[in-house]
């Protein structure tokens, strides 16, 4: 297993649209357990192929508190959305030391593929509603910077490029 290196905003690459994968094979799956691996490394929620570079329809979740629920979506459609939304603090490991509030559904159903390549259906609220969604902008090329006000994301841009120029110093 191997730790991925994660892109950090305001890389142009993560605002690439992901393409469907074609096949779930080894490539796939060593792809997904290197993606979990770097989650779990960096202590995030949910990594989406994008932010590993990878233009590709993957995500890797765990919202479990032990840390031992790992879930691998596969071409994910949301096919079902609540009639609510709400604002939940978000943040994202390719904008470390960022929090702000993003809406997001409540709750929607979404459809993906497993690592064995069987479709499945996962009914999603809480947290797990708010990552799916999360993951799911990154593969449209989206980080939740983009729904805050442009005052607020010039100056998180600025604070971004700030702090890569120090630690490459
Ligand atoms: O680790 C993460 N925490 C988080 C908290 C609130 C809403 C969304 C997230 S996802 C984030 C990991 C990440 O950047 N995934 O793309
Ligand atoms: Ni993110």
């Amino acid at each position: 297993m191997a730790i991925l290196p994660i892109l950090c905003y305001p890389d142009p690459r993560l605002h690439k649209v992901a393409q469907p994968i074609q096949a779930v094979d080894d490539r796939v799956r060593t792809l997904a357990s290197d993606m979990l691996a770097t989650m779990y490394d960096a202590h995030g929620i949910g990594l989406a192929a994008t932010q590993v570079d990878v233009h590709e329809r993957l995500v890797v979740i765990d919202v479990s508190e032990e840390r031992n629920e790992p879930l691998v979506l596969i071409n994910p459609e949301i096919v079902w959305t609540s009639a609510e939304k709400h604002l939940n603090d978000e943040g994202c490991l390719s904008v470390p030391g960022i929090y702000d509030g993003v809406e997001r559904f409540d709750a929607v159903h979404v459809r993906a593929l497993d690592d064995k390549g069987t479709s499945r259906v996962i009914e999603a609220d809480g947290l797990l509603a708010v990552c799916i969604q999360h993951e799911m902008d990154h593969l449209m090329g989206k980080v939740f910077v983009e729904y805050l006000s442009p005052l607020k994301r010039n100056r998180i841009k600025t604070k971004m490029i700030k702090q890569q120029r120090e630690s490459r110093e």
